[in-house]
């Protein structure tokens, strides 16, 4: 008998930068949840400085949950929106500083500041003064000291160390989690010693979700491995490995036992192709790649490596550009329409990579391969492609030329349709005989099948 294979949803992210909660609420409803997303990473939702760049978000005034992405209000209808729709809220924590103003002013929801003094919760001694560097800012991240207590980027650098400082982030944690919440992206771990970043999140309940931000820096003294211990944490690794593949069309398999050279293990990685820092810095591919885009993500998607995040966000020419807002300054809401890779020219437009029909496509064959292990690839040309054992093949070519790949597999003999293209299904894609699927890859597409995909 044919019949439906088991289905077990995938753990899935998608990073939804600078878009506001009651536009989060709608996308839950209409294409996250029902993609097969688990769980949306949003901005930092606490009070910040007023101004028009989107990093005014990672500049907090107080913590209070007011910013220019929505109320408290919005934030918890989203939150409960999407649980509705089977997605779990991550909110982007910022805790491992203030502002980096040396004016004073007045945040977003009306709170008086200084560089060093945000009333009624932080005061002079509850910063860092590290007393290292000109203007107490990081200079070399060589050194352990500097990165951990002077300012980065000259921002206010909290005392983590200290207990009430602890108290009071935690306090901020708490009311998150009160609204709902799943978890945390950790801003800034780096800059924060493990062991602190440990006492803060030790403290939540069991099951919050902890995803550290520790950018690998190869020659650095602090490394991704130090926090493994506090949750997941963001394998930059990935990115940095899977990028140059696209580019030069040399595709080989990483290591395929647990381990990989540099990646903390499997079940510690958040793993993506971009997010909204590499795409305004690193990146190697990001929406202005368009078909390249996809298909890396595509093979992100496909791996069995590590908790995949899909990364959604605006075109932009200016990397300091916020996203567009009303007069008032809250961001615009938008829900996407139909958009797709490659026509992606308007500054301000969102990518809406969440409604790509190869991203929603390899969701769900992700959903069918399961836990299936990855087996070794092949390679032709400009085309690579590889088995989840007897689950599902999976093709990219990065080329001009159609290449027929023959990936051995132990998938049942058939016709199956290529679920990642928007096109037909007419069955001539993939044909699976004698332990051999021959799938036929247009110029830079891929082509994914699964045991479900099998034309009957
Ligand atoms: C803004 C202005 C500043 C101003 C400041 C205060 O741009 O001129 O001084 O306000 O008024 C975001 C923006 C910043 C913005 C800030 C505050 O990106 O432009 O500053 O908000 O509004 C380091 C940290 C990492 C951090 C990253 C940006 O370790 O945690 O810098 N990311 C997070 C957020 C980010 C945010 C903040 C933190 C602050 O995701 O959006 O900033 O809340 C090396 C190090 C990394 C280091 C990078 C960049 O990375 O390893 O730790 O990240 O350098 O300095 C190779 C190397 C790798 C290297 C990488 C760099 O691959 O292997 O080691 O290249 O691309």
């Amino acid at each position: 008998g044919q019949g439906e294979p088991e289905r077990a949803a995938p753990d899935v992210g998608i990073q939804l930068f600078q878009l506001p909660w009651v536009s989060i609420a709608d996308e839950c409803e209409q294409n996250i949840g029902p993609a097969g997303f688990s769980w949306v990473l949003t901005s930092p939702p606490q009070e910040h400085i007023v101004g028009d760049e989107w990093w005014v978000s990672y500049q907090p005034v107080s913590h209070q949950i007011e910013s220019r992405l929505g109320t408290r209000d919005e934030f918890a209808d989203m939150v409960q929106r999407c649980g509705d729709a089977g997605v779990d809220v991550i909110a982007d924590a910022v805790i491992n500083h203030m502002t980096g103003q040396d004016a004073p002013g007045v945040g977003w929801a009306g709170s008086s500041y200084e560089h060093y003094s945000y009333p009624g919760s932080f005061e002079f001694d509850d910063f860092h003064h590290c007393g290292l560097t000109p203007y107490d800012d990081i200079v070399d991240y060589g050194s352990r000291e500097q990165v951990q207590t002077c300012e980065l980027v000259n921002l206010a650098d909290l005392d983590t160390s200290a207990p009430a400082v602890r108290a009071r982030l935690g306090a901020y944690l708490d009311d998150l989690l009160s609204l709902g919440v799943a978890g945390f992206r950790i801003d800034a771990a780096k800059h924060m010693a493990a062991d602190d970043v440990a006492a803060i999140v030790g403290r939540l309940p069991e099951g919050t979700r902890i995803l550290n931000e520790v950018i690998r820096g190869p020659l650095e003294p602090i490394q991704p491995e130090e926090y493994t211990g506090s949750g997941e944490v963001f394998e930059f690794s990935y990115a940095r490995d899977l990028a140059p593949q696209f580019e030069s069309g040399l595709f080989s398999d990483p290591d395929l036992s647990d381990e990989r050279p540099m990646h903390v293990p499997a079940d510690r990685a958040i793993v993506f192709v971009d997010n909204h820092d590499t795409e305004r810095g690193e990146a190697g591919l990001t929406y202005r790649d368009g078909d390249l885009y996809l298909l890396a993500n595509v093979l992100m998607l496909a791996d069995d490596y590590g908790t995949p995040v899909v990364y959604s966000g605006y075109a932009f020419s200016d990397r300091d550009a916020g996203p567009p807002a009303e007069s008032d300054g809250t961001v615009t809401d938008s829900t996407c329409g139909a958009a797709s890779a490659g026509d992606l020219v308007t500054d301000g437009e969102r990518t809406c990579v969440q409604t790509w029909p190869g991203i929603v496509g390899m969701l769900d064959w992700r959903a069918v391969v399961g836990d299936a292990p990855r087996m070794p690839g092949v390679s032709a040309g400009d085309a690579y492609g590889f088995e989840r054992d007897g689950r599902g093949v999976v093709a990219v070519n990065v080329g001009d030329e159609e290449i027929v790949l023959e990936i051995p597999t132990a998938l049942p003999s058939g016709d199956y349709c290529d679920v990642v293209a928007a096109s037909a299904c007419d069955g001539a894609d993939i044909t699976v005989a004698d332990g051999v699927a021959s799938v036929t890859v247009p110029p830079r597409a891929a082509v994914a099948a699964h045991l479900g995909s099998r034309v009957p």
